[in-house]
C-alpha cells in the first residue's frame, strides 16, 4: 500500500490506485444501515464482502467479464482492471422490495416494466427485470426508465448492460436459492476496458449490494427480514435512533450475531469453511 494513491471512500470502502491500469478496492468492516454508517465495526465483514465478491467472479467469467486481477492475502483487498465506469447503476430485481415496490404501488410500474395487478410486497417477479438507476453524486440514486439510461450510455450499450445483469442475476439467484438464499434484487456496476468491451466491476452480488432473504423465512406480504442486518436492525429500532447521523454503538451480542450471520452466507453459498478463507482468499477463485 506505500505506494497507493487514495482516489475516494464509499460509505464501507476505499478506492486506491495502483498504477496506470490496476485499483486496489479495499473493503473495511464497517456497516451501514438506514443509510448511517454506525461506530461499531463488524469484524469479518470486509473479508466475507470481498471473498463472496470474488467467488461470484470468478464463477461468472463465461457470462461476462470483469474486472479482478488478483486477492491480496489480507482478503479484503481486491487489485482490479481500471475501467471507465458507465454513469448508471444495474439493478436486477427479482422480487417486489425497496423502490421497486414504492414505486409499483403508486403507479402499477417499475422503471417503465408493467408488473401485474395485485402484487404484495416481496412477490416473485414473473420474471427479473432490469431497473437502471442514475449514480446520485448525493443522496439517493434515482430510478429511470431503460430510455433515459439508454440516452446515458448509449441505446447498444444499455441492451448489453441489460442482457448481462440479467444473466448475471439468474444464475447467481438459482446459486443462492439452491442453498437458502433468496437474493431479491442486486445491483451492478460496469464499465468499459481500452477495447471498449463491457466488463463488470466493483463488487458483486454481496450483502452489500443485493438484498439477501433466508429462504426459509419468506412469506410475501410484508417487508423480508435481512439475512445479514437484521439484528443491527432491530437493535436500532428498539433503541429509539431517530436514523440520522450519529448512529448508535452496537452491544457485543448484536456485533457477534451480525458476524455469525455474514460468516453463514459466505459459507452458505461458497460451501468453503470462512476460517480457510482467511489463511488462504485465493480459495474461492478455484
Ligand atoms: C470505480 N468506484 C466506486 C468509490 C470505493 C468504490 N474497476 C474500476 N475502474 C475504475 N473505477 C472504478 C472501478 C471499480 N470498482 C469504482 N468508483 C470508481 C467506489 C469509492 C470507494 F471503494
Amino acid at each position: 500500500m506505500a505506494d497507493a494513491v487514495h482516489l475516494g471512500s464509499g460509505k464501507v470502502r476505499e478506492l486506491y490506485a495502483l498504477d496506470a491500469e490496476r485499483l486496489l478496492l479495499v473493503a473495511s468492516d464497517r456497516i451501514s444501515t438506514f443509510d448511517v454508517v454506525l461506530p461499531t465495526d463488524i469484524p469479518d465483514k470486509g473479508r466475507v464482502l470481498t471473498g463472496l465478491s470474488a467467488f461470484w467472479f470468478a464463477r461468472t467469467r463465461s457470462i461476462c467479464a470483469n474486472h479482478l486481477l488478483a486477492l491480496r492475502p489480507d482478503g479484503r483487498s481486491t487489485e482490479c482492471r481500471r475501467l471507465s465506469m458507465l454513469p448508471i447503476e444495474c439493478v436486477v430485481r427479482g422480487y417486489l422490495a425497496g423502490s421497486g415496490w414504492k414505486d409499483y404501488r403508486t403507479t402499477g410500474e417499475v422503471c417503465g416494466h408493467r408488473l401485474p395487478a395485485g402484487m404484495k410486497e416481496s412477490d416473485k417477479l414473473p420474471a427479473p427485470i432490469f431497473t437502471p438507476a442514475t449514480k446520485a453524486t448525493s443522496g439517493h440514486d434515482e430510478n429511470i426508465t431503460g430510455e433515459q439510461a439508454a440516452a446515458l450510455v448509449g441505446a447498444e450499450r444499455f441492451a448489453e448492460a441489460e442482457r448481462l445483469s440479467i444473466a448475471l442475476y439468474q444464475f447467481a439467484a438459482d446459486y443462492a436459492r439452491a442453498r437458502g438464499i433468496i437474493i431479491a434484487d442486486t445491483k451492478f456496476e460496469f464499465g468499459t476496458d481500452r477495447d471498449g468491451r463491457l466488463v463488470l466491476g466493483d463488487e458483486a452480488l454481496t450483502p452489500d449490494s443485493s438484498r439477501f432473504w433466508p429462504a426459509d423465512q419468506y412469506a410475501p406480504g410484508g417487508p423480508q427480514p435481512s439475512f445479514d442486518k437484521q439484528y443491527v436492525r432491530d437493535f436500532c429500532e428498539k433503541t429509539g435512533w431517530n436514523k440520522t447521523y450519529p448512529g448508535p454503538e452496537l452491544p457485543i451480542d448484536v456485533v457477534r450475531g451480525t458476524r455469525a450471520r455474514y460468516v453463514e452466507a459466505f459459507e452458505k453459498l461458497t460451501g468453503i469453511a470462512f476460517d480457510r478463507y482467511v489463511k488462504d482468499p485465493t480459495v474461492t477463485l478455484g
